[in-house]
């Protein structure tokens, strides 16, 4: 008699698990229970990537690509152009109309400057393994973030040093260019004085962001090992992170098509 009566309870409870929803489905039967996960399919099909607003030539999006790979983030790159970052709509999101710019939907939040955005997905995202950006050691994350801002101090360097051949205005780096440029790479192989990496030993988002850059004076200034010997090899090293390619390659072909030649630094 009794094995043909069957108790069986369905109980349905939602469960907001960060921000995923679940429903806890928990089922009787005569002689056993069962506890299941479900995820409700139309709530976690809204789950939105973050989107980079990203153009591939550009060092600091291939930084911010870097960073999302190195921490498995999901992120949606979506390209846009110098022209479409002036439009009312881009500039809404980045008054500067620079690239890249991110916008987190689902946490409502957005920013602009490939630094401020890295520190952002390592503090957001990486879970407990936050070294890329350890932001509960004051010291630490200080000596990434100067690193960081030199990092700045390098791109206006590279600028100085290719805007006027990109633009046909001059066939070569003027001297004053090639020599704020050296000093700058110059600056770098000190960084590596005592360390492994750019801020320690340990990679940090500093050595992804100069990584970017650095990628993008390689391809049409190969470093000078005698000269930069600590440089040669971190960069040696960092070229075999599992991402480097993906992220990198895309943007390192446009750049070489863009000058199309060597340009002698040294
Ligand atoms: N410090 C900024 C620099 C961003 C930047 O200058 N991006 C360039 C491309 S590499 C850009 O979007 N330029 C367009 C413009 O200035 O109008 C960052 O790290 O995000």
């Amino acid at each position: 008699m009794y094995g043909i009566i069957l108790i069986q309870v369905l109980i349905d409870i939602l469960l907001d698990y960060q921000g995923r929803f679940f429903y806890i489905l928990i089922k009787f039967d005569l002689f056993q229970v069962q506890i299941g996960f479900v995820p409700i399919l139309s709530k976690s099909n809204n789950i939105m990537a973050p989107k980079i607003y990203y153009m591939a030539a550009s060092p600091p999006c291939r930084a911010v690509y870097m960073t999302a790979k190195a921490i498995g983030l999901e992120i949606e790159l979506e390209t846009v152009d110098r022209e479409q970052l002036r439009t009312d709509e881009m500039l809404e999101l980045n008054p500067q109309h620079t690239a890249p710019i991110l916008v987190d939907a689902d946490e409502d939040f957005t920013i602009w400057d490939s630094h401020a955005i890295m520190i952002y997905f390592v503090g957001q995202y990486a879970g407990s393994d936050d070294s890329l950006y350890p932001k509960d050691n004051v010291k630490k994350a200080a000596v990434i973030n100067q690193r960081l801002h030199f990092d700045n101090l390098l791109h206006q360097r590279l600028r100085d040093a290719f805007t006027p051949i990109i633009m046909g205005i001059e066939e070569d780096i003027s001297e004053e260019a090639r020599d704020g440029f050296l000093e700058a790479l110059g600056i770098l192989e000190i960084f590596l004085k005592d360390y492994q990496w750019m801020a320690g030993d340990d990679i940090t988002i500093a050595d992804l962001s100069i990584l970017a850059f650095l990628s993008t004076v390689e391809t049409v200034l190969p470093l000078d090992p005698e000269r930069f010997p600590k440089l040669t090899n971190w960069f040696g090293r960092a070229k075999e992170l599992p991402y480097f390619e993906e992220c990198n390659g895309e943007g390192l072909d446009q750049i070489k098509e863009m000058l199309k030649r060597e340009v002698p630094l040294i």
